[in-house]
């Protein structure tokens, strides 16, 4: 099965934006009728339902930002009464009140679709067996791939994140074919496999949907080599539908998203201004088909790009290159802009160490320093301070080369860094500014 829904996948690029402008005049209609925060936000820019006449008019419209989804907690933003929502989720790690978002039946089936439609790409179909290690529960990670999994008829394994050794036994007992779960999680159990002696090539697991978190291409090496697996980068957020707004095809060549179900833009995350294709940017999505928290040009503070070309899967959607981080996980370091996931990268291809990584920020005087704690290769053999000092000053170098500032590289006992099961975190920021 190559594709789920081939109509919508595949469909001419006039007639999807077609869809598109038909669905986005009826969720300005709804938002407007429905969602007292909406209708005053229009008045004031003096737009209405009235002002969308073709798809270049949403830029008329106001950007949605988070701060709105908290100030409206927990139900402001809602389009339907309460009677009508399915279920309610919230966004992953954040402090205080929640961002949370309600989902109708129909909002769930579209999801489904979403994940269904990106499971089938990778090649899933009724023989699959998914084990989904994502957190079931409030996260939308677990229960999102659950849903496009029974939607598209697999067989699911609803594991849940934690638990490591159980995970193993259960992914080769059930003969699981398809993982889902963060890059960080597929890369500790795939270590952990290792140790343990496990033959990866004698398992039947043959690809991975990982996603939730800033993950770099050296990375989806590494995970690929040590499970013996393709990895794919799915996308998501509590807010618009969790996994699956977007989601990569065997290409491996950026994520596809779902543009009868999304508008997607790119801007300026300091004017605001619209970027064209292919330009680096924050993304905004307006969602076009969502009947309980429909969203308005809403301000992810993803930082991405649209790649315009076609692919060469057939599918008519456009796609978004690899996330290169969130505008709030870049650290500004001695002015400079830094994203974990190209630290990430430069530490991989130099070949010497792990993906467990830590970084710390901390100021001497006015001076930004940067300390990189690293895992060294379990197989790497060092025998004097000359060769540790080497080691370092080649990484430090790797390192520089591709982020322009200096950093202090600590090499660390393999195993020594803490292992995540959901998102990694490994920005320290002690600065006090
Ligand atoms: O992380 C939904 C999800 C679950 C996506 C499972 C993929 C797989 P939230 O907890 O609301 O939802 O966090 C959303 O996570 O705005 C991004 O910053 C980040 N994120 C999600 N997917 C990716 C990805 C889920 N593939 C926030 N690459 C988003 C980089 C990602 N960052």
């Amino acid at each position: 099965m190559k594709y789920w829904n081939e109509t919508f996948e595949c469909m001419p690029r006039d007639q999807l934006r077609e869809v598109q402008l038909v669905r986005l005049k009826q969720t300005v209609d709804r938002v407007y009728a429905q969602v007292p925060f909406y209708r005053k936000k229009f008045q004031e820019l003096g737009v209405g339902p009235e002002s969308i006449k073709s798809l270049d008019d949403i830029r008329r419209l106001p950007f949605t930002v988070k701060d709105d989804l908290r100030n409206n907690y927990p139900y402001g933003l809602l389009a339907e009464p309460l009677s009508q929502i399915a279920r309610v989720h919230v966004s992953s790690g954040t402090t205080g009140k929640p961002v949370c978002d309600g989902y109708t039946h129909n909002d769930l089936s579209m999801w489904a679709e979403c994940v269904a439609r990106g499971l089938a790409g990778i090649g899933a179909d009724a023989h699959s067996v998914i084990h989904d290690a994502y957190g079931y529960g409030l996260f939308t990670g677990g229960l999102g791939i659950h849903g496009g999994a029974e939607r598209m008829g697999a067989s699911i394994i609803p594991m849940s994140s934690g638990n490591t050794q159980r995970q193993i036994m259960l992914m080769q007992d059930f003969k699981a074919t398809i993982l889902t779960c963060t890059p960080s999680y597929a890369q500790y159990l795939g270590e952990t496999m290792r140790d343990q002696g496990i033959d990866t090539s004698k398992m039947t697991l043959k690809a991975g949907v990982l996603g939730a978190e800033p993950w770099s291409e050296n990375m989806r090496r590494n995970i690929e080599s040590l499970l013996n697996i393709k990895a794919y980068d799915i996308y998501g957020m509590c807010e618009i539908c969790g996994p699956g707004v977007a989601i990569e095809c065997p290409e491996q060549d950026g994520m596809h998203f779902w543009e009868d179900f999304f508008y997607f833009e790119i801007i300026d995350p300091k004017t605001g201004e619209n970027l064209p294709d292919g330009e680096l940017g924050e993304l905004v999505i307006t969602t076009l088909a969502k009947e309980g928290m429909p969203l308005i040009r809403y301000r992810t503070r993803d930082l991405t790009r649209i790649i315009p070309e076609p692919c060469s899967c057939g599918r008519t959607h456009r796609r978004i290159e690899r996330l290169q981080g969130r505008t709030d996980d870049m650290m500004v370091i001695r002015g400079v802009n830094v994203f974990p996931t190209q630290i990430e990268s430069a530490l991989l291809e130099t070949g010497y160490v792990e993906p467990q990584y830590q970084l710390i920020v901390t100021r001497e005087g006015s001076m930004d320093q940067l300390e990189i704690k690293v895992e060294l290769k379990e197989d790497f053999d060092l025998n004097s301070i000359t060769e540790l000092e080497d080691l370092k000053a080649k990484i430090a170098h790797k390192v520089h080369s591709i982020i322009g500032i200096k950093s202090k590289i600590t090499l660390v006992e393999p195993k020594s860094l803490e292992r995540f099961e959901g998102k990694a975190k490994r920005v320290v920021d002690l600065r006090e500014i």
